[in-house]
């Protein structure tokens, strides 16, 4: 079954979480070590992927030690063309769509095309949103953030992604945000498309995960949680159980 097939069936089923690794951040046995807890802690899906530049390498060196310590699927979820690995079982074809600058449209996806197909990797395609305050991945994708308090905006963006053919539209809040997408935007959103809604960036807690996913996000995603914490389990739990315990009352 494909990635995207996998997907849409467990969604049949309940709300999913998935754990942001950066490769970037830590050695490749401390990233598996991350994923083993946060397959423990019934975490759906691992994404790996961020904004720091790394080779294919090192894709290759994390994806292979996580895939040797959790069972879970591993999505790509790159931040340049660099960012591939024929280990991964699937990669975001994502689109920085509030972006100003084509590298982050097209260009890169360009460049990496080839490569994809060669290695056989399932691609998703996916519209990516990044709204205030972005962080690292606002500054970096030169994003023209979108706001909280203009869904609108965020409509328009998300419709465009779905009339183009993205299979999943992504809110970005950034990694390590001081604050969430609102659940009011979120809801705006999901009654707008009918493809799945993945929401991230600044999730700390049980509470901010159940409003995002009950607000409507299909998919809620943490990263920054997990990283250098002692307990990765417990503090990833009570997240995973108010995803999949999130009201089933949107898609
Ligand atoms: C970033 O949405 C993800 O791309 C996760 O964000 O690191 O803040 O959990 P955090």
């Amino acid at each position: 079954m494909s990635v995207y097939s996998d997907i849409l069936e467990q969604l049949k089923q309940h709300k999913l979480h998935m754990t942001l690794i950066d490769p970037a951040r830590q050695d490749p046995e401390d990233s598996a070590e991350i994923a083993n807890q946060a397959g423990l802690a019934g975490t759906d899906f691992i994404m790996i992927g961020g904004s720091t530049e790394i080779d294919r390498y090192r894709m290759d060196e994390a994806i292979v030690a996580i895939k040797k310590k959790c069972q879970r699927k591993v999505i790509i979820f790159p931040g340049s063309s660099s960012m591939i690995s024929r280990h991964a079982d699937a990669i975001y074809f994502m689109s920085l769509l509030n972006s100003r600058s084509p590298e982050f449209l097209f260009r890169h996806q360009v460049r990496a095309a080839p490569h994809l197909r060669r290695m056989k990797i399932e691609s998703i395609p996916m519209g990516y949103l990044v709204f205030k305050p972005g962080m690292t991945v606002g500054r970096v994708g030169e994003a023209d953030l979108l706001d909280n308090e203009d869904p609108e905006s965020a409509v328009s963006y998300s419709m465009a992604a779905e009339m183009m053919g993205m299979k999943i539209v992504y809110l970005e809040a950034g990694s390590g945000s001081p604050t969430t997408v609102s659940p009011a935007l979120i809801s705006h959103v999901k009654k707008a498309i009918s493809i799945p809604l993945i929401v991230g960036g600044g999730i700390r807690n049980a509470s901010s995960a159940a409003d995002i996913a009950r607000a409507g996000a299909d998919i809620v995603v943490t990263g920054t949680i997990v990283e250098g914490c002692r307990d990765i389990y417990q503090r990833l739990s009570p997240i995973v159980e108010a995803v999949h315990s999130a009201n089933m009352n949107t898609f």
